[in-house]
């Protein structure tokens, strides 16, 4: 009987790369083992898939009763696969928090408080002495950069370092540049049109009796919008007119270098040169450090503008 390796549901890359190599591992050591998905791929995870040259595991959307599963990446019921009451789970490989599996006969459970399975997976390919092959150390790294967002996150640990780059060695990867590819084909920007990045994450303010707009994009490298800054501005404009606003702010924050490029209509130049007393380009400024449109830029505006 083939033991499926599965991720939670919608699965990220941690949970599509971990599934896949754990079952590779499982292989190598004589199992039978497949890895399958519970959920659509996101555009991420589908770079990283065509980079490595690695297949896609199948589509399962429910177990059948019976079924032996491994699962990785998640170890609570609301997030398993369909079926997974009825199915047979002979292992879990994780990183979160313990949740709510039971389990009928005792089992391999391997959790550990780093930063990605990928972390976990790795070393117990060390563990058993089986060597990672290219596409697998593809995958696994990949998943590392992922889900500690490129060492930043604060779930990152030393060990999540140590493996990444000893595996960014082997295959000779640069890390940072890699993994800002790698974000840069999962981001919103390359998913969503102009008006909808400009209102995926907004808010309305009313200040000093007029409506401003302010909306928010994160992003790993703020040069991502260069392509679409006149269609962003364009429908910055448009959404002025058709609401009435005083101005609207598009604030296009850039996670990496953490400071923000901000957007706005032409005629908001003085407004947003003299609140912030900065020189501006017309249609643009970078402001370094400003992360927060609560705490960073909100505050200033309703200052110069109620003031
Ligand atoms: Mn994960």
């Amino acid at each position: 009987m083939t033991t499926y390796v599965v991720g939670h549901q919608n699965p990220d890359t941690d949970s599509i790369c971990a599934a896949i190599a754990y079952a590779n591992l499982k292989q190598q050591l004589g199992a039978k083992a497949e890895a399958i998905r519970a959920g659509k791929i996101n555009a991420e995870t589908e770079f990283i898939l065509d980079k490595f040259e690695v297949q896609a595991p199948k589509l399962v959307t429910e177990l059948a009763k019976g079924d032996e599963v491994i699962l990785v990446d998640h170890n609570e019921k609301s997030q398993a696969i369909a079926g997974i009451k009825e199915a047979e789970v002979k292992e879990i490989i994780d990183h979160h928090r313990i949740g709510d599996i039971e389990t009928g006969n005792p089992i391999y459970f391997r959790n550990e408080p780093v930063g990605s399975t990928a972390t976990v997976v790795t070393k117990l390919y060390q563990e058993n002495g089986v060597e990672i092959n290219e596409q697998m150390a593809g995958l696994l790294l990949s998943a590392i950069l992922s889900d500690t967002v490129i060492f930043r996150s604060p779930t990152c640990t030393k060990a999540d370092k140590e493996i990444a780059n000893r595996l960014a060695k082997q295959l000779g990867v640069d890390i940072q540049k890699y993994g800002k590819n790698m974000f840069k084909a999962g981001s919103v920007v390359n998913q969503l049109e102009p008006k909808e990045l400009i209102t995926n994450d907004y808010k309305e303010y009313e200040l000093a009796g007029e409506t401003i707009g302010v909306g928010q994009i994160e992003i790993m490298d703020v040069n991502e919008v260069n392509d679409i800054k006149e269609d962003l501005l364009v429908g910055i404009e448009e959404l002025v007119a058709e609401r009435g606003y005083k101005f609207l702010v598009l604030i296009v924050t850039d996670i990496l270098a953490e400071g923000s490029l901000l957007l706005f209509p032409a005629d908001a130049k003085e407004i947003i040169a003299d609140a912030f007393d900065v020189d501006t380009k017309g249609t643009e400024v970078y402001l370094d450090g400003v992360l927060s449109r609560k705490k960073q830029v909100i505050p200033v505006l309703s200052d110069y503008l109620t003031t």
